[in-house]
């Protein structure tokens, strides 16, 4: 399959988190033009900003992407959809968040998309998986990611399990 390398980050603290991540890189590689090449292990994570609430599960993948980035965009924001309609009332919004990490050595400032994600050079919950899916990915600037993870400071995100606990296509 030919498409660029990028990646994505998979968040979410609602529901059964872990389930939704493996029912949208299934819908994931299902697409047209995309296919998911590899899975991060699954990390349990303190909450970053925002109101009091619970740990979040964290992971990433690495996408080889034939779309263009915003239509890859929408399509994750649709799988938010899908996976939030269910309990959306009861539990709030969000029980999957999915975030466009990272794309080849593109930079990308358009309405709605901002890539590389503008928090992802300081957020260990991002960085640790989206190093574990693509160890020698750079920022457009040249920044290695496994250096600026390196530089980071520890604590915070807990490895819970291999890939297969976030999707086992198997
Ligand atoms: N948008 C712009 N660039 C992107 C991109 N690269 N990927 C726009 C995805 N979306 C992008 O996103 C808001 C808008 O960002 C979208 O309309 C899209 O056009 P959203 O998913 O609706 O809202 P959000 O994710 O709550 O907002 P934001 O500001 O992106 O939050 P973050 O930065 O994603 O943070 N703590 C832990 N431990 N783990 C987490 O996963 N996640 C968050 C959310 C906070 N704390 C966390 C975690
Ligand atoms: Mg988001």
């Amino acid at each position: 399959m030919i498409g660029a390398p990028c990646a994505i980050g998979l968040g979410g603290n609602v529901g059964d988190v872990a389930a939704a991540f493996g029912a949208a890189l299934a819908a994931l590689d299902a697409t047209d033009g995309v296919r998911v090449m590899a899975v991060s292990s699954l990390y349990r994570t303190d909450p970053v900003g925002g109101p009091a609430q619970d740990d979040y599960l964290n992971a990433a993948a690495l996408l080889a992407c034939g779309l263009d980035p915003l239509e890859l965009l929408a399509v994750l924001q649709a799988l938010e959809l899908d996976a939030g309609r269910e309990r959306a009332e009861r539990w709030g919004p969000r029980t999957l968040d999915l975030d466009l990490l990272w794309w080849d050595d593109r930079r990308i400032a358009a309405p709605g998309l901002a890539v590389p994600h503008p928090r992802l050079h300081e957020r260990r919950f991002a960085l640790e998986p989206l190093v574990e899916v693509a160890p020698r990915a750079k920022d457009p600037d040249g920044a290695s990611y496994a250096d600026l993870l390196r530089d980071l400071p520890a604590g915070g995100v807990a490895r819970l399990g291999p890939a297969s606990l976030v999707y086992d296509p198997a």
